[in-house]
């Protein structure tokens, strides 16, 4: 007697640079950074240090497809929040006191006090409002590891990969993926769903992150994720023969 068994789903693989960027969508989580209204919409900390916040908001459109298609494929869905505890405990001086800001951290603007957990212009947009099931990790710093439970979040579902999109390119999304390429997972950064409030430093960020044969991952625009997310699952050789089981 023979039966058959089927393979684990082998790789999809997304057209990127610098070259095929392969997943398992079993082990691969969206990674959605700080699409918050502190920092796409005015009011809040993102403005507060003369930014056009406008800058951002082609974002939005791409990643609400991006969020329904792995949604309905399943996928882990992380996304993350920068913001401090209201006594401010877990901000350093020297991110505090940095720069010229109109409003700092902590001050009263007209979406709550700037950057601080629980108000409202700390949470993320209307638009890409997490579902249940998903998470959302609060951090103090750029990176998503530093001081928060992203890692073992990650450790505890098995995932190996990471499908990168969120705000700014050049600083939180920036230090999430070199981060997470030291610790070894693989790192795809969706083009048009990550944004910056400096179009020559989204371009130059993206280009850091593939170049040299992808010195800390790939870039793709989302509409290749989708298709990759959408191709059929490989069916010929999905299945082989398994060993007979002989019985006595
Ligand atoms: C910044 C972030 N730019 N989320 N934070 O301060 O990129």
């Amino acid at each position: 007697m023979s039966e058959t068994a089927t393979t684990p789903t082998a790789p999809l693989a997304v057209s990127a640079r610098p070259y095929d960027f392969t997943f398992d969508p079993a082990t691969t989580a969206l990674v959605v950074i700080d699409m918050q209204r502190d920092f796409l919409e005015p009011g809040g900390f993102g403005e507060s240090l003369g930014n056009d916040v406008s800058q951002l908001r082609s974002t939005i459109q791409p990643l609400q497809a991006v969020l329904a298609a792995v949604r309905a494929a399943g996928l882990t869905v992380i996304h993350t929040r920068e913001g401090h505890l209201p006594d401010l405990s877990d901000l350093p001086p020297a991110k505090l006191h940095r720069g010229d800001a109109a409003l700092r951290i902590g001050d009263l603007g007209p979406k709550g006090r700037i950057l601080i957990r629980g108000e409202y212009g700390q949470d993320i947009i209307d638009e890409l409002a997490p579902v249940d099931g998903e998470y959302v990790i609060d951090k103090p710093g750029k990176g998503a590891f530093y001081a928060t439970a992203f890692g073992d979040v990650l450790a505890e579902k098995g995932i190996t990969s990471l499908v990168v999109a969120g705000v700014t390119t050049e600083v939180c999304v920036h230090t999430t993926v070199r981060e997470a390429n030291d610790r070894g997972f693989e790192c795809l950064v969706l083009s048009d769903c990550v944004g910056s409030y400096f179009p020559e430093f989204q371009r130059v960020a993206l280009e850091m992150v593939a170049a040299q044969g992808g010195i800390f991952g790939w870039v793709a625009p989302s509409a290749d994720f989708l298709a990759a997310l959408a191709s059929p699952a490989p069916a010929a050789d999905s299945t082989v023969p398994a060993p007979a089981v002989t019985a006595s």
